[in-house]
């Protein structure tokens, strides 16, 4: 069973990652984790703090000799923030400089301030924000990045592209290759395949950071060369559609999760909806003439690319501030600014194939087992043949 938690605060000293459940013997390259951590602090819109991270993964168990060894693999990234948060957020219990006091007692509409802090009887709100924060999802990506060297082992890649940031939308579908050139540039600044919607996209995050303001947005993630047989039809919480919303669904800031084009086929008639079946005689494989429902069928994947788009509120953190009420004195005032980003739809991308990527590869650890690299390939080209002698 593939399982992986994190821990850390946005301000702490290091955020934190078990993942466990991976198979013996898969290659594991220290430069792709790093890259991918990379991607994830590109984009245009982020805000100060990224020019002090630049994220770097340490592998501390798990992996020996470049592969990994079937055992837990804890990974680290150090917070360079940290030496300016020391003395506010201490470990042991001492006092804090008056100065170094960072306490955010004016919720902001829209983030876990209010609701974290009557949760846990607290008037101040900065453990809450601590955690809830995005900074958390680099330790998702560097999880992310491990699956995907696993999947990468089936033949399955999994990428992303921005299709909406404010109004702007990418109004048409991105082929595979597209959006496999849009990810070739690391620092990329809006992964559009569409260089035109791009500049329309960057108009608006400027507008967004001159008003003082913040944009959200929608990125798309597409699983490509998935097999068909992924995830199961037969209970709820096995459904692959059901895990892939949960997972994506997880990630700060996405209020909607959508699947194939989900959200206009409800408006549709279901002649225009359903993929069509042909077959390909020459290499034995079913194929579809679309892919409206992309990539699963009944909570399995159907062989075609998987797509899933994650919807973003825009940040809660407004440098024009919204009202709200001081926990301490119920006074209405207006809610706190924190140094923040201005928009993440391309960054969240990022995220978002992790967390499609840790689920596809918990599904692909399900289907085929295996305690060795070796003997979940054995299962898996066993099934390959299968597929073709059907
Ligand atoms: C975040 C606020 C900003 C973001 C942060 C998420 O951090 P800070 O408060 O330190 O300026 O930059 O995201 C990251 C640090 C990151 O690595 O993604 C928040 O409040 O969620």
């Amino acid at each position: 069973m593939l399982r992986w938690q994190t821990a850390g605060e946005s301000h702490g000293q290091c955020l934190t990652a078990i993942v466990s459940g991976l198979p013996l013997g898969v290659p594991v390259d220290t430069a792709f984790l790093n890259r991918e951590l990379r991607r994830r602090q590109a984009g245009y819109g982020r805000g100060g703090r990224m020019k002090i991270e630049q994220d770097q993964v340490q592998l501390l168990s798990g992996v020996r000799h470049g592969k990994t060894i079937g055992a837990p693999i804890a990974l680290q990234i150090e917070n360079k923030d940290w030496t300016h948060w020391e003395d506010t957020l201490p470990v042991e219990d001492k006092p804090v400089p008056a100065e170094k006091q960072r306490a955010l007692s004016e919720p902001r509409p829209g983030h876990a301030d209010l609701a974290g802090a009557l949760k846990f009887n607290l008037h101040d709100a900065r453990f809450i924000l601590e955690r809830a924060s995005a900074r958390e999802t680099a330790a998702r990506v560097a999880a992310g990045a491990l699956a995907k060297l696993f999947l990468r082992e089936l033949g399955v890649e999994v990428l992303s592209h921005t299709v909406g940031i404010g109004s702007a939308r990418l109004a048409r579908a991105a082929e595979w290759k597209e959006i496999v050139a849009a990810c070739e540039d690391t620092d990329a600044e809006i992964r559009c395949v569409d260089a035109a919607v791009a500049a329309e996209m960057k108009k608006l995050i400027d507008r967004a950071l001159a008003e003082r303001d913040s944009l959200g947005g929608v990125f798309e993630v597409v699983a490509h060369n998935v097999p068909p047989g992924l995830g199961s039809h037969a209970q709820w919480d096995e459904k692959l559609e059901g895990r892939l919303a949960q997972a994506v669904m997880a990630i700060q800031a996405v209020k909607a999760v959508e699947i194939g084009s989900g959200v206009a086929n409800a408006a549709a008639f279901g002649s225009t909806v359903h993929d069509e079946i042909g077959y390909e005689a020459a290499a034995r494989r079913f194929t579809r003439a679309s892919n409206h429902a992309g990539g699963l069928e009944g909570g399995i994947t159907n062989g075609e690319d998987v797509v899933v788009r994650g919807y973003l509120k825009p940040i809660s953190t407004l440098r024009r501030p919204l009202r709200s009420v001081n926990l301490k004195t119920k006074e209405s005032v207006q809610a706190a600014y924190e140094r923040s980003d201005v928009c993440v739809a391309p960054a969240a991308g990022v995220i978002g194939e992790a967390m499609v990527a840790l689920t596809l590869a918990a599904a692909a650890r399900e289907k085929f087992g295996g305690d060795t690299l070796e003997e979940a390939l054995r299962s898996f080209r066993a099934y390959q043949e299968q597929l073709k002698s059907f």
